[in-house]
């Protein structure tokens, strides 16, 4: 069996020789233009070239959560995209959002400052009631990061396509409930795939039906954010601050608004990332299965994007 592999974060050396121990049958080798035909592509935004010249896959294996820089090409008919399914991102992610709404609710970031300048100062304890935590998204990530906040009994939202329910976290599904969802919201978590549905979906409209006051945390994909639309709404004090991980164009680039914006909170795209060995462990894992007739999850819905 063949299996190459390719990441345009140019990271071959560690991930090769960890698919070649992780499956001793095969032929694990970097993609190249003109490489052979192999069985099993294991890719992270890859060219239109590789999947032009693979014709023979089997499945082609995203070694991220997201899949919109795959799904934008001109993908081989009936071959299989399976995208990573946790491995290790949930945990992440969830230390990550409810460290940015602890932040926030508690107003560590004031405390800090006041530290820094040695004065001694207690802040009024808020109402926990008053800070409903909206998560646009309740897929494998979401709800993770949905029930470690219902832990700390923060009021919690979701919202998603189909419809859920989940202990302690006020579900809403479809287009027609967003608006409901986003008024019961103060703080907002994106944890939404990137497709065509869900390209600007934080925009003036949509940010300004959030309770005033209202936080931003965009973990997901930069595009689901319109920015200036962010900083105007920042401006008027609708909203009181973000926190991003994500970004249109990254690395953000210098003289963006967003460096340095006293309101905001950035981070180099590090909220949930890809843990190598857990990683393989799960691609291998699917591999075999594949070739024992078995499903997989994780399966990408070309129809749907995601
Ligand atoms: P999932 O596919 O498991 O979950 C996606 C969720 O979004 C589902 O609940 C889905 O609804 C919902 N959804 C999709 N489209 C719509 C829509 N039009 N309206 C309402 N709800 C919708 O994805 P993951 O949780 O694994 O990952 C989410 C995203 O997080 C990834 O696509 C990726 O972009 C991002 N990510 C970011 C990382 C980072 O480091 N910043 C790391 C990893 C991922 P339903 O359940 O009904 O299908
Ligand atoms: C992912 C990511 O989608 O790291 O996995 O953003």
């Amino acid at each position: 069996m063949q299996v190459l592999y390719y990441s345009a974060d140019g990271d071959s050396a560690a991930w090769i020789p960890g698919l070649q121990a992780a499956l001793p049958q095969a032929q694990v080798s970097l993609w190249e233009p003109g490489a052979a035909q192999a069985d099993y592509a294991v890719v992270w935004k890859p060219s239109q070239q590789l999947l032009d010249e693979q014709s023979g896959l089997k499945a082609i294996f995203n070694t991220g959560a997201g899949v919109d820089a795959l799904v934008q090409l001109k993908l081989p008919a009936g071959v299989p995209v399976v995208r990573l399914d946790d491995a290790g991102m949930s945990v992440q992610m969830a230390e990550y959002v409810c460290h940015a709404v602890i932040r926030h609710y508690r107003e560590f970031a004031g405390y800090e400052a006041d530290m820094a300048s040695g004065k001694w100062s207690f802040r009024k304890p808020r109402p926990r009631a008053d800070f409903p935590v909206g998560i646009l998204g309740l897929g494998v990530l979401g709800e993770r990061v949905a029930r470690a906040l219902a832990h700390f009994e923060f009021p919690v939202n979701g919202w998603s396509r189909s419809a859920k329910a989940l202990d302690g976290v006020q579900c809403f599904a479809g287009a027609n409930s967003l608006d409901a969802f986003l008024a019961a919201s103060r703080v907002l978590v994106c944890l939404l795939p990137l497709t065509p549905d869900t390209r600007d979906i934080m925009n003036q409209a949509h940010l300004s039906r959030l309770r005033p006051g209202g936080y931003v945390i965009n973990v997901a994909r930069g595009a689901h954010l319109v920015d200036e639309d962010l900083l105007g709404l920042l401006d008027s004090g609708h909203l009181s601050g973000a926190t991003l991980d994500v970004f249109r164009t990254e690395p953000l680039p210098a003289g963006h608004p967003f460096w340095g914006h006293p309101k905001i909170t950035l981070t180099p795209h590090t909220s949930a990332r890809t843990l190598r060995s857990e990683s393989i462990a799960q691609i291998a894992g699917k591999i075999a299965a594949l070739e024992r007739g078995e499903p997989v999850a994780g399966l990408v819905d070309l129809q749907r994007g995601y």
